[in-house]
């Protein structure tokens, strides 16, 4: 299977907000890799603390919908508040790809819509999924970093 998931935080503490993040999701799914973790700056809302951000493979039997309420139940177990767009958060898991599925509705897009721009999720992927094509443009996760960094 290839799902891939993107998990960012930078509130509290942050490695004890992994290592719970790690935990429930391994009650409802089986993690297959963990890229390295990497401590990037903030993108979109930029007045906020530094991330860290990873990315995880991760097998699972459920539908994309079930999948996401799990993740969305984790993030409010730590204690997630939604106040800015963008804005701080104790933990962010983002399904990224779900296999080559194109999901459009309207609690859940997949692939992550803006992941193309985003490094702290392209470099994360490049560790565990550097030859995966997104389904949409076609393009391995190496070429879209390629490409980002060439903007
Ligand atoms: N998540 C955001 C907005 N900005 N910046 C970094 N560095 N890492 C994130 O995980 C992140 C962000 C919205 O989900
Ligand atoms: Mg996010
Ligand atoms: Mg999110």
């Amino acid at each position: 299977m290839s799902i891939y998931l993107s998990i960012g935080t930078n509130q509290g503490d942050k490695k004890e907000n992994i290592r719970k993040a790690l935990c429930y999701l391994n009650d409802f799914c089986k993690i297959l890799k963990i890229s390295r973790f990497y401590r990037t700056k903030p993108y979109g809302y930029t007045n906020q603390k530094r991330f860290i951000n990873f990315a995880i493979e991760v097998e699972s039997n459920l539908t994309p919908v079930e999948f996401l309420k799990k993740c969305q139940s984790i993030e409010e177990l730590l204690g997630r508040k939604r106040l800015i767009k963008w804005g701080p958060r104790t933990i962010d898991i983002d399904i990224l790809f779900w296999n080559n599925e194109i999901i459009n509705i309207k609690e859940l897009n997949i692939p992550h819509y803006d992941l193309h721009n985003r490094e702290f999720v392209l470099k994360p992927m490049l560790d565990i999924a550097p030859e995966f094509i997104h389904p949409i443009f076609r393009k391995s996760i190496v070429e879209m970093y390629q490409e980002l960094k060439q903007k």
